[in-house]
């Protein structure tokens, strides 16, 4: 904490275009937190290329998740918005604590089993020392509290384990930041298989659903997603598509599930998807205008870069300083 106010910090990877799961999971939660914390929202594409990436998509991409921050009500003078490889500290202490982190805790981390099995021919180091450069990010602002989705519930205690057991060689040096996942939408599934999360980088176009798909798009998925043979629309464990489509509307709509159950009770399950599919075609309709406002002006969107990273920067170096001295690295004055 460098001011007054406490450090909220997140980060989406510009790996893809970002899903429903993004914006309910964490986009969507990160406005609540501008007036009462310093806010930074960053866009982790040294993360992103862990794995293999074209590069003129992943600069598009990274405009893109620039945008969308914006479109979804981020104000860029109320948050510090900003790229990660802008700000060099990231890489500098993602190396110190690699060296502060386990391999045996590595390699326990689920994200990157996962990816591993998907990526089979392109296992980097990178890949594997994902975990130490996310605890940076978050370490080096003093972060209070990281708003996630539960798929980086298990990165958060890391970061919070390196955190302390650094506190504790050196003194207090780094705040432990908690993890803020919402009480809903902290996992919007595949709607293709709802036992599995909803990712950006699925190849089955079917069972994601994007911020920036037209209306069309939208509700024809909804309309595919998979279901079960009876057709009661009811929240349960051995009912997940049911579920995840309940929650999905609940989440859009700030209806109770009770509520949302109330108001199906008694439809079928065709009219019930369109239901939700229209819903959230229309609840996006604005982030789509904003984003497509946005992206027409490549110059205020690098004008919002240049000033973060400058934000960014100032606060970081604060950190890096103290750890440097630390750890015992010499300094020489400029
Ligand atoms: P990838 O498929 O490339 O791994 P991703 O879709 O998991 O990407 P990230 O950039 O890794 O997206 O995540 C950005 C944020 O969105 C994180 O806070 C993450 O927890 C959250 N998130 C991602 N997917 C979901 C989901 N299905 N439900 C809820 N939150 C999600
Ligand atoms: N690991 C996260 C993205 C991420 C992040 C962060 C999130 C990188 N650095 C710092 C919160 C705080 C992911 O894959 N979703």
């Amino acid at each position: 904490m460098y001011n007054d106010k406490k450090v909220v910090f997140s980060g989406v990877q510009p790996s893809g275009n970002l899903t429903i799961g993004n914006y309910l999971g964490a986009i969507r939660n990160f406005s609540a937190f501008s007036d009462e914390y310093h806010c930074y929202y960053c866009v982790v594409d040294m993360h992103a290329i862990t794995v293999r990436q074209n590069p003129a998509e992943l600069r598009r991409r990274t405009y893109e998740t620039l945008a969308l921050y914006m479109a979804c009500g981020l104000d860029p003078d109320k948050n510090t918005l900003f790229i990660q490889s802008h700000v060099p500290q990231h890489a500098e202490l993602g190396w110190i604590l690699d060296c502060y982190t386990m391999f045996g805790e590595l390699s326990r981390m689920t994200q990157f089993k996962d990816k591993s099995a998907k990526n089979a021919d392109n296992i980097n180091a990178g890949l594997f020392t994902y975990p130490a450069l996310m605890a940076a990010d978050i370490l080096l602002y003093q972060t209070e509290l990281v708003p996630v989705g539960i798929d980086q519930k298990q990165h958060l205690e890391l970061a919070r384990d390196i955190a302390n057991r650094f506190n504790q060689v050196y003194g207090e040096t780094f705040v432990v930041p908690e993890g803020y996942i919402p009480r809903e939408g902290a996992k919007i599934c595949s709607l293709q298989d709802p036992t599995k999360k909803m990712s950006k980088s699925d190849t089955n176009e079917n069972a994601v659903v994007r911020i920036l798909d037209t209306k069309d798009d939208i509700i024809r998925k909804f309309k595919r997603a998979v279901t079960d043979s009876d057709n009661r629309i009811i929240f349960a464990e051995d009912k997940p598509g049911i579920s995840n489509l309940l929650t999905i509307y609940s989440c859009m709509t700030g209806k109770t599930i009770e509520e949302a159950q109330a108001q199906f009770n008694g439809m079928g399950y065709g009219d019930f998807k369109i239901a939700v599919g229209e819903t959230v075609a229309d609840g996006l309709a604005p982030v789509r205008e904003e984003f497509a406002r946005l992206m027409a002006d490549k110059a205020y969107l690098e004008q919002i870069m240049k000033q973060g990273a400058e934000e960014a920067y100032r606060n970081a170096r604060r950190t890096m300083s103290k750890v440097r001295r630390k750890i015992g690295f010499t300094e020489i004055k400029h």
